[in-house]
């Protein structure tokens, strides 16, 4: 008898959440592999703010996105699919996907790439990682070109799209203007970022904005002595842990625990050319102080590229579902990393 009561318990509850969906978002439920379903990481966060130097959800928690970056979109479009997403999202368990966009190098935004192409990789990404309740950056990455200013009317209209096709969603984050070098400087990137900023807050006024710093995103000392007057807004910090070690760290720490919300939009376990030997052990020393500072970052890059920071194995054809012998040796430490890290 007992036993047939506890039957049709389980009969009704089953019958019930068929009914009544969980929750009313677009992101579908899914299984992590400790078996039990969970609500997806955008999903059970919501939209994010900036509050002193970390992120909280919409219960006030703090929160850590963790996630991959993409290679240039011009060129491994291939990864920038649905499986792939799920594969980064239940197997490597991170909670944000990085879109690069390249401006200035071959076939970039502003030097000749077919426009139309690469914002529907965009928009199909941001698409992917909605389905998939993950956390998306539209990145516009600078490099070659310098100083965002010299593209800044493409970049004026590219996020004036972007931010009212977004205005509704919780998940899309702006990134505008990886890595300012050489010429820009801080008084440069902030002439932009003031140009920019209002464009995309007038369409998504609590959308969050990721600025870089000088000499590629490293001199986040100038955005501390002189930040930007509006909220939400995160300074990026960018690090190679085979080049960047003690020294960077210590600025990073010096500008965290004076205030500076800081996201680490990019970084690599091996050297700033993207290339060369991996450095594990600098790296486990730079995520001990992102951890130490509950600091958001993303790895580069999601390729197959010959070259050390790539995480799929050169000779790799999969585009979703690696396993172990899949990756590249910074892949493997990487999606050890993430697993253990727990942040989603
Ligand atoms: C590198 C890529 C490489 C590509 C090159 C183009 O890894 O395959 O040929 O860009 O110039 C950055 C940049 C990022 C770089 C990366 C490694 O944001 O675009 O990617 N890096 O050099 N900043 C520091 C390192």
């Amino acid at each position: 008898m007992k036993c047939l009561k506890k039957s049709l318990a389980v009969l009704v509850a089953a019958f019930a959440i068929c009914q009544f969906p969980l929750w009313n978002g677009a992101a579908e439920i899914w299984a992590d592999t400790s078996q039990e379903q969970s609500v997806p990481p955008a999903e059970r966060h919501g939209a994010l703010q900036v509050k002193g130097t970390v992120l909280v959800d919409e219960k006030g928690e703090t929160v850590r996105l963790q996630g991959m970056s993409t290679h240039g979109i011009a060129w491994f479009s291939e990864y920038i699919n649905r499986e792939a997403f799920r594969t980064l999202r239940d197997d490597w368990r991170v909670n944000c996907i990085r879109l690069a966009m390249y401006t200035e190098e071959y076939n970039g935004y502003c030097s000749g790439g077919n426009q139309e192409e690469l914002k529907n990789l965009v928009k199909d990404g941001v698409r992917y990682a909605t389905d998939l309740g993950m956390y998306v950056i539209i990145d516009w990455h600078i490099l070659q070109d310098q100083d965002p200013n010299i593209h800044k009317a493409e970049a004026i209209s590219f996020f004036h799209e972007m931010s009212s096709l977004y205005s509704e969603q919780k998940n899309v984050i702006y990134e505008i203007c990886n890595e300012p070098n050489g010429s820009a400087t801080w008084e440069s990137v902030k002439r932009y970022a003031e140009e920019v900023i209002p464009v995309i807050r007038a369409n998504d006024p609590d959308g969050m904005i990721i600025v870089g710093t000088p000499v590629w995103s490293q001199e986040i000392g100038q955005a501390l002595a002189s930040p930007l007057k509006y909220d939400n807004i995160l300074y990026s910090l960018h690090f190679y842990a085979a080049t960047h070690t003690d020294w960077l760290r210590e600025r990073v720490e010096a500008c965290a625990s004076q205030g500076l919300p800081i996201f680490v939009s990019e970084f690599g376990t091996c050297d700033a050319s993207g290339n060369g030997e991996n450095r594990f052990d600098q790296s486990q020393k730079w995520m001990e102080l992102l951890e130490r500072y509950h600091i958001s970052c993303c790895a580069w890059n999601l390729a197959n590229k010959a070259e050390s920071s790539s995480v799929i194995a050169s000779g790799c054809q999969k585009t979703s579902g690696w396993s172990e012998e899949d990756l590249s040796e910074s892949g493997k430490w990487l999606r050890n990393y993430f697993r253990q890290a727990g942040n989603q």
